[in-house]
Parts: C-alpha cells; sequence; structure tokens
C-alpha cells in the first residue's frame, strides 16, 4: 500500500516555498554570473537584482523586504519595505542580497552567492545598512561559549578548550579589511590560524557549521549588518551560536536604526534576536567557491546551477544541483 504524504496545512505552503525559493536564488545567480569578469560591480548587481524581483512575484506570498538592497530612495528596487510576491498566501519577511560579493563576481574571485531568507511575517530583525559587529561558531557547544565582548584571545582560547586542542589547532575567518589588524593579530598571538578573505562574509559565517569540512571554527569581525541577518537565518537552520552588535556610531545611523524598531544602539542580538521563526534560507553560487559551485554555461545550451536550501522547521539541509534547458526564463539576451 502506498503511503500518502499528510502535511499539515501550515506548513504545507512551507514545505512547497522551500524550491520556490531555489528558483528565485537560482535565477539571480545565473543573471549576475552572466557578468562574471567583467569588472562591473554596479551591473552584475543590478542583473541579480532584476532576476531576483522578478522570480520572487511570481510567489505564492504576501511578502515583505526587510533586509534589502537599501532604503526607498537610494534603491528603486528590493528596497526595504517593498511588498514581494503575488499578494497572497502567508505573510513573510524577506532578507535578500541578490549579490553577495559584487566584487568577488566582477572579479571573477571565488565566492559569490545570490542569497535570500524567507521567515515568518515579523520575526527577521530589520537592520539599517549599517556595520555589524559579529561573532559566530558551530553547534554543539555550549550556550554562551563564546562572548562578543571579551577579547579575540579568550574566544580563541574558550573554543579551544571546548573542542579539545590548544590554541594552534583553531582557525578564525576574518574579513580581510585595514579595520581588523589588531584583531588579526590578537589572534595570531594565540598561535590559532586566521584565514582572510575578502568579501562575502555571509558565506563566512555558515562555514562554521562544518569545522571537519571547512576548516574554519569561529568567525570573528566586522561586516555588514544585512549580511548579518542572512547568515543568522541559515544558522537558526544548521544550528551554532551567533552574537552580533549593529555599530550605531552616528545620530543619523542611530535615529534610521530606531526608526526601524532598534530602541536599543548597544543590543547584543542572539541567533533568535535576528530571526526569531520559522525560516528558510537560500544561496546559489555564483562564481565557484568553498560551498557552493558557481554558475556553468555549457556549450550544448544547459546551464547548471548549484543552491544550498535550508529549512529551520526540520533543519534539512539540501544541496540542489539543476540542469536549466529552458533558457528563456532567465531573461538573458
Ligand atoms: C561584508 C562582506 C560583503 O561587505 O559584509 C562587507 O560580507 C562589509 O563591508 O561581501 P566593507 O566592504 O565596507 O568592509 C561586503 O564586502 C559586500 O560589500
Amino acid at each position: 500500500m502506498s503511503t500518502i504524504i499528510s502535511v499539515p496545512p501550515q506548513l504545507l505552503l512551507e514545505r512547497i516555498l522551500t524550491l520556490e525559493i531555489v528558483r528565485v536564488t537560482e535565477r539571480a545567480a545565473v543573471s549576475a554570473a552572466r557578468l562574471r569578469g567583467h569588472g562591473q560591480e554596479k551591473a552584475a548587481d543590478q542583473a541579480a537584482v532584476d532576476a531576483m524581483r522578478r522570480e520572487l512575484n511570481r510567489i505564492p506570498i504576501e511578502g515583505t523586504v526587510v533586509i534589502g538592497e537599501g532604503e526607498r530612495d537610494e534603491a528603486p528596487m528590493l528596497f526595504i519595505g517593498e511588498k514581494v510576491g503575488i499578494n497572497a498566501g502567508p505573510k513573510v519577511d524577506i532578507a535578500v542580497d541578490p549579490l553577495e560579493g559584487t566584487t568577488l563576481c566582477a572579479k571573477n574571485m571565488p565566492g559569490a552567492i545570490a542569497t535570500m531568507a524567507m521567515a515568518e511575517g515579523g520575526t527577521l530583525l530589520h537592520a539599517p545598512d549599517v556595520y555589524m559587529q559579529k561573532i559566530a561558531i558551530g553547534p554543539g557547544y555550549d550556550k554562551h561559549l563564546i562572548d562578543i565582548d571579551a577579547t579575540p584571545e579568550e574566544n580563541i582560547r574558550r573554543v579551544a578548550q571546548a573542542k579539545g586542542v590548544p590554541t594552534s589547532g583553531i582557525t578564525a575567518l576574518v574579513l580581510d579589511r585595514a579595520r581588523h589588524a589588531e584583531l588579526i593579530a590578537a589572534i595570531r598571538k594565540t598561535g590559532a590560524s586566521v584565514r582572510l578573505i575578502t568579501d562575502g562574509d555571509v558565506a563566512g559565517v555558515i562555514h562554521t557549521a562544518d569545522p571537519d569540512n571547512t576548516g574554519v571554527d569561529i568567525y570573528i569581525g566586522t561586516g555588514g549588518a544585512p549580511e548579518g541577518v542572512l547568515a543568522a537565518a541559515a544558522l537558526r537552520c544548521i544550528g551554532g551560536q551567533m552574537y552580533t552588535r549593529l555599530i550605531l556610531d552616528t545620530h543619523e545611523k542611530r535615529n534610521r536604526a530606531e526608526s526601524m524598531g532598534v530602541s536599543d544602539p548597544n543590543k547584543i542580538y542572539a541567533i533568535e534576536d535576528m530571526a526569531q521563526g520559522d525560516c528558510l534560507f537560500a544561496a546559489t553560487g555564483v562564481t565557484d567557491g568553498s560551498l557552493l559551485s558557481g554558475v556553468k554555461f555549457r556549450k550544448d545550451n544547459v546551464i547548471q546551477t548549484e543552491t544550498v536550501v535550508m529549512r529551520s522547521v526540520t533543519g534539512t539541509v539540501r544541496y540542489i544541483k539543476a540542469d536549466h534547458r529552458q533558457l528563456d526564463k532567465f531573461h538573458l539576451d
């Protein structure tokens, strides 16, 4: 006798949306990948934004962009507050970074991805586009093992002790920026190894979830707040710990944050404060990277993509390799 899959109505859409969001990041990745290595950050980003928006507006959701390309006046599309979807279906919050690592794409360097998260309405942190201090480790450690206010040395020491290795057995991932010179020196002083990335800290944080394969135990440093919320949505699905703090060092930034609902400018956010409810996270590789392969344009008119999609409800992580044959869906000239 065959078994019928029984899905409670409230989960039916969510199960289906898992595949829908894959389509969204696939489209964005393919559009951006056409401009890999052309040195045109803005054009590549725009192509990804256009494709992502087109596809989002086909999904049966009442979506609101809470993490987007910027505020309405600076971003004509996928701006914070923009409504997306067919205006029917579940109310959801949407976080997008249609091309995370625009420079990586423009220079055809590893690690550019198209990424988004979708969560129950009102459950994602509405973060302004400011810097954010971040620290993250993967699953399996005691809660509050790491402390955003402790020194880098102390955090490395705690992670090493919990992992049962000397500090020299720890690798920290850090964005290669002048502002991190002291941080990098402090980590190295412990004997730990520092792996530097030029961009792409959404993927950077995700690396901590699987140290055995990625070799990364901890992410530390300051990057974009929107990227922080996307990374939190991913870690909510796969486990791990992340603590962040918005850097609101001017009146203007504090006011902007306040108007988005941030009442305490010094608040430390844990994963659940950034992604409270059930959520989905997807990323498609644009250029080859250690997380995902990039888009391949094959001679036989097949486009290949690789996407990772995660659900917080079940913790399922799927890698979807797709061969696309109906190419007009990508609106490529
Ligand atoms: C990071 C990185 C992004 O911005 O968040 C970084 O993950 C932070 O900003 O890929 P700065 O470049 O100003 O340091 C990106 O590089 C995207 O611009």
